[in-house]
């Protein structure tokens, strides 16, 4: 189907069961699983069509950093058999296809409003329904609403003075143009280096004319060591799978790590390791010992480790003490996974201009100007990032009991049970949300796991007759301090990143993926007590 195809359609204005806003994987599972229960479902989505955070990241070089057997669906053996991943870790095209391909498979589309933005949700307690509006008149009355909104879809672009005076063309990698860009010939800007601007700064340079890195803060990346899938790597695939299985749908969604002891061993044990697994290549590179992300002196260790690969590498020693992160615990921030990236400093057309010694003053007609040059430039690349988790979130105008805003609810940073549900928004339930492991987890899984524990609540009101589950005050504050406790006792509040929401200016620091362990547990024995924790009538 072409994108666009519900331009030009009627407001869609009907009772309903359920509204999934979203068409990523999240909301394509749990359409299929709400039409599956029997219930009748509408879908809204923002873009032409499915794919969701894989629809809107078509920069160069974007790339799953999950390998891609393990980055699809497990809820259908066949359409694992069926879909054939080209590499080890497969890039945005062939994850989108795949999308397509689930959305076609399983006749989701039909089931979809594209080009809708839901503009807001309000809780009728007396019906015990949400009215959901959206920007191309719809209003829709439906029992529940699943915000499968994604946790990094809101892209976000700094306000550096004059950016709107630049004449060449800008471009951020979070809304990257459909039909492409071409940067033959041109001179090129990048600002941030996170995994966007990792992942696409090397494929710009090998074809500009010139790359400019504007670089504030270095982030540490292990290489991809991508390769092409061949029949062996998937045989073998097959072999551990019953293994996976048993591991993702066990107890802690696959948390847990190596328990290999890194104190147990000698320094050259630990550095034998750690060679093995960038070998290896990938973000399991933390996987190396146990301990990276919570003991400081063994991740002191593998930090110092990238940093000396960082020095081996890049053949200018200003760039490359330029490139070596300095400011966070390895693994604090999202570990970047690339192909060339350090190498791509080597480049005679690559430059990587220091924002720590010489910042931003404004950006041009003619480029970028720091306080120590102007940098002529055609166009310029923002890979500065997202509203991470909430965002999308709170872009949607949410009120729930007695005209509870759902912004005032979350001012001092998200507040949900189990990431799943928020006190006083009954019948909504958000998938991946802050508080459940989400972005810290392969996100297929927990996207599986939250829409089959998501349906199964469903399926219990609808057998029980019940009208109305809201999550328990009590029961969201103890979740929300047992998440504060556990990531308390790791590195990762060290760090000022998108996870504690510290790259967008004034929003709460607050740590938001759950890091702890028996995660999934906890929802099926909430669930199993009667869905502890929640009210319901
Ligand atoms: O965004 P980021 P991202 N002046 O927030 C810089 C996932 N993802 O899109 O750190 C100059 O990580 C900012 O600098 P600083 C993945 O989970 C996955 O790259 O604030 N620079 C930083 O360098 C990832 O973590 C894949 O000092 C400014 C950069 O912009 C998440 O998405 C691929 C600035 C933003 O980095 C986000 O990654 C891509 C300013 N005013 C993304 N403002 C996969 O591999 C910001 N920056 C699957």
């Amino acid at each position: 189907m072409a994108d666009g195809a519900t331009a030009g359609r009627t407001p869609i204005r009907r009772e309903i069961d359920a509204v999934v806003v979203g068409a990523g994987f999240g909301g394509l599972y749990m359409l299929h699983k709400l039409r599956e229960l029997g219930v009748s479902v509408q879908g809204f989505e923002a873009g032409s069509n499915v794919g969701g955070t894989w629809y809107w990241n078509r920069y160069p070089g974007a790339r799953c950093d999950v390998p891609s057997l393990f980055y699809s669906y497990t809820w259908s053996e066949e359409l694992q058999k069926d879909w054939r991943w080209s590499e080890k870790y497969a890039a945005q095209p062939e994850i989108l296809a795949y999308a397509n391909h689930v959305a076609d498979r399983f006749d989701l589309r039909p089931l979809v409003a594209f080009d809708t933005r839901v503009l807001s949700a309000t809780f009728d307690e007396v019906a015990d329904r949400w009215h959901i509006v959206t920007d191309r008149g719809d209003d829709v009355s439906a029992r529940w609403v699943v915000m499968a909104t994604g946790c990094l879809s809101t892209p976000r672009a700094p306000p550096i003075s004059g950016v709107e005076s630049f004449a060449g063309a800008t471009y951020h990698t979070g809304a990257w143009p459909h039909e492409g860009v071409d940067f033959s010939g041109r001179r090129v800007g990048v600002i941030g280096t996170g995994s966007s601007g990792i992942q696409s700064i090397p494929v710009i340079a090998s074809q500009a004319e010139h790359v400019t890195v504007f670089q504030r803060t270095p982030n540490f990346s292990v290489p991809a060591n991508n390769t092409p899938l061949t029949d062996k790597d998937i045989e073998d695939f097959w072999k551990m799978y019953p293994g996976y299985i048993a591991m993702v749908k066990g107890p802690g969604m696959g948390f847990g790590g190596n328990a290999a002891n890194a104190l147990a061993a000698t320094p050259e044990e630990r550095r034998q390791r750690f060679e093995e697994f960038w070998g290896v290549g990938g973000a399991g590179f933390l996987a190396a010992w146990g301990g990276v992300v919570t003991d400081i002196d063994v991740n002191n260790e593998a930090a110092d480790f990238v940093r000396e690969k960082i020095a081996a590498t890049v053949k200018d020693p200003e760039t490359a003490e330029a490139l070596k992160p300095y400011d966070h615990p390895i693994g604090t921030k999202r570990i970047c996974v690339d192909t060339d990236y350090y190498a791509t400093y080597n480049r005679p057309n690559v430059t990587l201009v220091n924002l720590r010694k010489t910042p931003i003053e404004a950006i041009t007609p003619e480029g970028v100007r720091t306080s120590a040059a102007t940098y002529p430039l055609d166009a310029l690349v923002f890979a500065t990032g997202f509203d991470a988790m909430t965002g999308a979130l709170l872009a949607i105008d949410i009120k729930g009991v007695g005209g509870a805003d759902f912004r005032e609810a979350w001012a001092e940073g998200p507040k949900a049970y189990l990431g799943l549900a928020v006190a006083g928004f009954p019948n909504l339930f958000i998938i991946t949300g802050p508080g459940s492991p989400s972005v810290l987890s392969n996100m297929i899984n927990s996207i599986e796991q939250h829409v089959e524990w998501i349906t199964g609540c469903i399926g219990y009101m609808r057998e029980k007759g019940l009208t109305r589950i809201v999550a328990d005050q009590a029961a969201q504050e103890a979740w929300v301090a047992h998440v504060a406790r556990v990531a308390a006792k790791t590195l990762f509040p060290r760090a000022a990143s998108w996870y504690m929401g510290a790259n967008i200016p004034g929003k709460p620091r607050v740590f938001m993926p759950y890091i702890g362990s028996g995660y999934r547990q906890k929802c099926a024995d909430v669930a199993a007590a009667g869905y502890e924790g929640f009210e319901l009538a």
